[in-house]
Parts: C-alpha cells; sequence; structure tokens
C-alpha cells in the first residue's frame, strides 16, 4: 500500500531537518501543525512566549509550503479547533485518512507519556523518532552515566568536546585547560556602548498572532509588547551574527555579573531559537570556535560559551530522559512554603528580586545568574516548595520546557533532587550579590547589616536554611567549613539570625 503518512511537527521542533521530515515524502505524505488551548495553558505561559511560538509555527509552515510540503495548519482561533494535539491529530485523520503517524519525540515526558496511548486510541501505527538535534542521544546519556556513582557535568563535557572536536587540540583541550571559567566571574560596569539583543520588528504574520495572544491569554503574565523576538531562522541566525560581534568576546568575563537596567549585558539570549529549532546547538558552537580561532574572541569567552551548550544543555537533558517521571516529584528538603506574590508582581522591596521579577516580566528573559542566585537563591532560602518554583520557571521564560527547566530548578537551583545535579546548594547571602551587582546600592535594605530591621534578608534567611536543613546538608563536605563556622559563632548572634530570618518568612 502506497504511505500516506501524517507528520505531526511540534511547536518547538521548527527544524527543516527535522527526523520526522527527513524520512517523509512531499508527494505523498502530510504535514500536521497545530496552536492547542492545552499546550498554550498546561502552565500559563507568559505571554511573549506564546505569541514568539505561535509566530514562529505560522513562518515555518509557510516556509514548509513554499518548500513543496503540503501543510494543514489550525490556527488557535479557528472555530472547530480541538483543542489539543491529539484532538487535531483526531481531525486529520478524519480528514485525510493517513495510514501512519510520524512525529519527532517531544520535549516533554507530559507529552510523550500521552503518546504511548496514541496508536491504540487511533488505530494506526506511530513512529516516535529521536530527536537527533541534540548531539547526545538519550541512549548516548545513559551509556555514559551507567556504573557512575556521581554525574558531574564537567565530565560529561569533556566528552562531548572530545566527540565534537569543538576546542580541541589534538587529544588534549585548547589552552591546556578544559573549563576557564576561573577567569569568568568579574563584576561589570555600566558601559554606555553594552550591547543589546537583535531586535525584529512584527510582521504582518506576527502582528496577528499579537492581536490574538491579546484577546486569549490577556490574564496570563508577563507584558506583550513591546514584542522584538526574532520568529525565523534567518532571524535567529542574525541574533547570532550580532552576539558574536557584538558580545562574544565578553561573554566570558561578566558571565555572572549583574546591573541595574542591563538585562542582557554580554549574554547571548539565543536559547528562545535555539529551544524552538531555529538555530542549530553544533552549529552556533561552530561558529563560535571559528571567532576564538580567528581571533575575533578570547578562549575564556569560546569555552565558557561552548560548555553552556554541549555541556550544560545536553547534560540537563539528559538527566530529565534519565530520571522522570520520578524527578518531577523530587523535594530532598521538604520545602512546603507557597511561591510570595511578588514573583507574579515585581512587588518588592528587595531590589535584586524587583529587578529580576520586573524584566521577567517585561521580557520574558532574565540571564543565569539572575534565575539561579537571585529568584532561586531566595525561593530555597526561603524554603520554598520547589514544585510551585518550577512552574513558577517553566511559565515565564519564553525558552522554558520542561526537559531544559526543571533539572535546572529542581537540581540545580533547588537542590531538591538532594545533589544529584550539584554537589552543594547554590545558596548565598547578600555579600555574592553586592559582589557580582550593583543591585544593593539602591535597594531598602543594607547588605551590610546581618540581622534585624533593615538588614538584606538573604543573610539571615541563608543561615537559618543551613540550620532548617542541617539533617540533609551537614554531612555534605563541600558545608563543612560553612557548619563551623555556625558551630563556633556566639549564641547570641546565632539567635539573632534565627530571630531576623523568622521575621522575613513571617512577612511572605
Ligand atoms: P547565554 O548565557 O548566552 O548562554 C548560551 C546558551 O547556553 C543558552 O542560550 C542556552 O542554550 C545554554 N545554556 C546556558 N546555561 C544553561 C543551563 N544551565 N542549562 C541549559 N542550557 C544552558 N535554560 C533554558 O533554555 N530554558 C529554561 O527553561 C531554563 N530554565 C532555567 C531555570 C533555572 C532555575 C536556571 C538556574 C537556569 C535555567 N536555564 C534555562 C538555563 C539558563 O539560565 C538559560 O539557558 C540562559 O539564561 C538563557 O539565556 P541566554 O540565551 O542569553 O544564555
Ligand atoms: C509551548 C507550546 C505552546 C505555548 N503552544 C503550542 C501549540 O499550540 N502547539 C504545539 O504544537 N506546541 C506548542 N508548544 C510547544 C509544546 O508545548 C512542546 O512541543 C512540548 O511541550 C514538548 O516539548
Ligand atoms: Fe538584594 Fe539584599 Fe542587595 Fe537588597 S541588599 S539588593 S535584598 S542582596
Amino acid at each position: 500500500m502506497d504511505q500516506n503518512r501524517l507528520i505531526l511537527v511540534l511547536g518547538d521542533q521548527l527544524s527543516p531537518g527535522l527526523a520526522s521530515l527527513r524520512g517523509a515524502d512531499r508527494a505523498t505524505d502530510r504535514i500536521l501543525m497545530a496552536e492547542v488551548a492545552e499546550e498554550a495553558t498546561y502552565v500559563r505561559h507568559h505571554k511573549k512566549k506564546i505569541a514568539f511560538l505561535f509566530a514562529a509555527m505560522r513562518h515555518f509552515a509557510a516556509e514548509l509550503q513554499t518548500d513543496g510540503w503540503t501543510v494543514t495548519y489550525r490556527t488557535l482561533d479557528d472555530p472547530d479547533n480541538a483543542g489539543s494535539l491529539a484532538g487535531e491529530v483526531e481531525r486529520a485523520i478524519a480528514a485525510d485518512r493517513p495510514n501512519r503517524i510520524v512525529v519527532t519525540e517531544p520535549g516533554e515526558w507530559r507529552l510523550r507519556h500521552e503518546m504511548n496511548s496514541w496508536s491504540d486510541r487511533f488505530g494506526l501505527p506511530v513512529d516516535i523518532l529521536d530527536d537527533d538535534r541534540f548531539l547526545a542521544s538519550r541512549q548516548d546519556f545513559a551509556d555514559w552515566a551507567a556504573g557512575r556513582k556521581q554525574l558531574r557535568m564537567e565530565y560529561f563535557y569533556r566528552d562531548m568536546r572530545r566527540r565534537t572536536g569543538l576546542l580541541m587540540d589534538g587529544d588534549a583541550p585548547e589552552g591546556g585547560k578544559w573549563n576557564f571559567d576561573a577567569e569568568n566571574r568579574k563584576p561589570a560596569k555600566a558601559d554606555l556602548f553594552m550591547p543589546s539583543p537583535h531586535r525584529v520588528k512584527p510582521d504582518e504574520t506576527t502582528a496577528a498572532v499579537l492581536d490574538l495572544v491579546k484577546q486569549r491569554f490577556d490574564s496570563h503574565f508577563g507584558d506583550l509588547e513591546p514584542f522584538w523576538f526574532g520568529v525565523t531562522a534567518v532571524d535567529a541566525e542574525k541574533a547570532l551574527d550580532h552576539f558574536v560581534e557584538a558580545a562574544l568576546s565578553s561573554f566570558g568575563d561578566y558571565q555572572d555579573a549583574m546591573l541595574q537596567g542591563e538585562r542582557f549585558l554580554y549574554h547571548s539570549v539565543l536559547s528562545m531559537y535555539l529551544n524552538a529549532g531555529l538555530l542549530d546547538p553544533l552549529a552556533i558552537c561552530r561558529r563560535v570556535e571559528a571567532a576564538y580561532r580567528d581571533g575575533h574572541a578570547p578562549l575564556n569567552a569560546a569555552e565558557g560559551f561552548i560548555r553552556q551548550i554541549i555541556g550544560w544543555r545536553e547534560y540537563v537533558r539528559g538527566i530529565y530522559w534519565l530520571k522522570m517521571p520520578a524527578y518531577g516529584s523530587e523535594n530532598a528538603l521538604s520545602a512546603k512554603r507557597a511561591l510570595p506574590d511578588f514573583y507574579w508582581t515585581g512587588e518588592t522591596d528587595m531590589a535584586c528580586l524587583k529587578a529580576a521579577i520586573t524584566q521577567t516580566k517585561e521580557e520574558a528573559y532574565a540571564h543565569h545568574i539572575q534565575r539561579l542566585m537571585v529568584t532561586g537563591n531566595f525561593a530555597m532560602l526561603a524554603g520554598i516548595d520547589p514544585h510551585e518554583v518550577h512552574e513558577w520557571y517553566l511559565a515565564v521564560y519564553a525558552d522554558a520546557y520542561e526537559w531544559v527547566e526543571m533539572p535546572n530548578t529542581l537540581g540545580m537551583s533547588q537542590f531538591a533532587d538532594g545533589g544529584l545535579l550539584a554537589s552543594k546548594p547554590y545558596a548565598a547571602s547578600g555579600n555574592y550579590i553586592s559582589k557580582m551587582s550593583d543591585y544593593c546600592g539602591n535597594c531598602a535594605y543594607d547588605v551590610k547589616q546581618k540581622t534585624g530591621e533593615g538588614s538584606c534578608p538573604f543573610n539571615a534567611l541563608y543561615w537559618d536554611f543551613l540550620v532548617r536543613n542541617e539533617d540533609v546538608l551537614r554531612g555534605n563536605p563541600r558545608l563543612g567549613q560553612v557548619y563551623r563556622t555556625w558551630d563556633k559563632m556566639d549564641a547570641g548572634k546565632r539567635a539573632e539570625y534565627r530571630k531576623s530570618a523568622a521575621a522575613t518568612l513571617e512577612r511572605l
């Protein structure tokens, strides 16, 4: 019998080289893409994230059509929209009578799990193909992890360097070291010439999506406009060019810095394009390596950037698939407090949190140190339920999909996995934030004051967190010194810390 396949392409699979498209036939197969309420509301995504994805989906569908494919595209305001991906597949089966369904594996366990029932439900074979846009397959990662006591990113990363040949000098790492992170912790100063990301004016297609999002998702978190994200591979490529030319050379030095009013510093702001499939991870890394080899960027910048992509990004995905679904319910520190309202409004007098949350609301973006050491650090120190924290991160960033967000949130930032991903909690007092940013100068609190009225809340919460979680954390060799400092502290001072922390927690 002739093949007559239905190829379902998901909203974060906007890559012409996608596995399911490579094996398909323009003459006989039909592509289905659908904007559906279920995907837009399983968490209440930021308005900009929905707009970005719908606009990028519409542009990609048009490109596929130009390239000779037959595409069924369902807009959200189609009166017959079924509301879910499965519902839209059912509709397409009724209309086109395919004899097979093909899809590239979704990035989230939730949807992957649902697809297990599709063959029975639709009475058709369903081929779920590996997503080979990642450099390490799920099997590669499972093989790497097998038999290891600890799954440290650094060792996985070295293997990825060897495998890709990126920044290698024969069998040795370029420059004699695998990792130049020690050079990448400089605080930044405001600079008139700080680059800002490449911005794209919405075209007619994007403007129609913006109207739709305004009507349908007005109650979701975040500002829709100004909307400046690119929505095509060509736009994303321009954003990459701009990053390499304007920001890459300082990316390493200021990777951990934070500045009031400078939302992007020297970061690439490419994660939403990468995660939706508009950019290819290996191609980006080759581009950055070439910039280093041509003398356009120093090694600490190129290595730092490439490590984020072939190291962290691949590693967190590996952890996600290795540990799901159990990973989703981990809570090693038994944290139970509700997420404070100010995470949704930005209305707090803590200047660092206000800045990170306000820009998240306006841009659907915050850089890594803001996510990890400001919003994440505060939530962990305050004992916020990690699942509420996870839902927040999944909803508020344009680049958020569970495969990348969950291990970063539950593992790296909240220590909810008990140390699978991070060898110690990323917990810090106000001193860290003060060193790496200029937030504290504009804050209602005094970062130097340890306890009492007007003291920086991070200071007392830091010690209180360590004491509250002593049963889990005291045995951690990397925290030995910190607990010794606490043990030696005068009893009155310790009581002051506990009292100040209790007052902050009470206010939450
Ligand atoms: P750059 O700083 O320019 O880094 C370059 C690229 O490296 C990024 O575009 C990204 O693709 C990759 N990268 C960097 N760090 C990581 C990391 N830790 N894990 C995976 N990839 C990384 N990243 C997401 O893509 N989606 C998320 O939902 C997400 N949630 C996060 C939640 C928390 C609590 C934390 C601490 C981090 C999270 N990250 C997430 C990782 C990181 O913060 C973002 O990738 C980064 O801020 C995106 O901005 P950028 O493109 O300017 O990155
Ligand atoms: C994130 C998202 C949103 C907001 N909307 C859609 C959609 O309407 N249709 C679609 O196919 N995909 C959407 N996505 C992306 C999916 O949620 C994503 O493919 C899964 O979470 C798997 O990663
Ligand atoms: Fe944040 Fe404390 Fe600094 Fe205020 S003083 S900005 S709360 S670290």
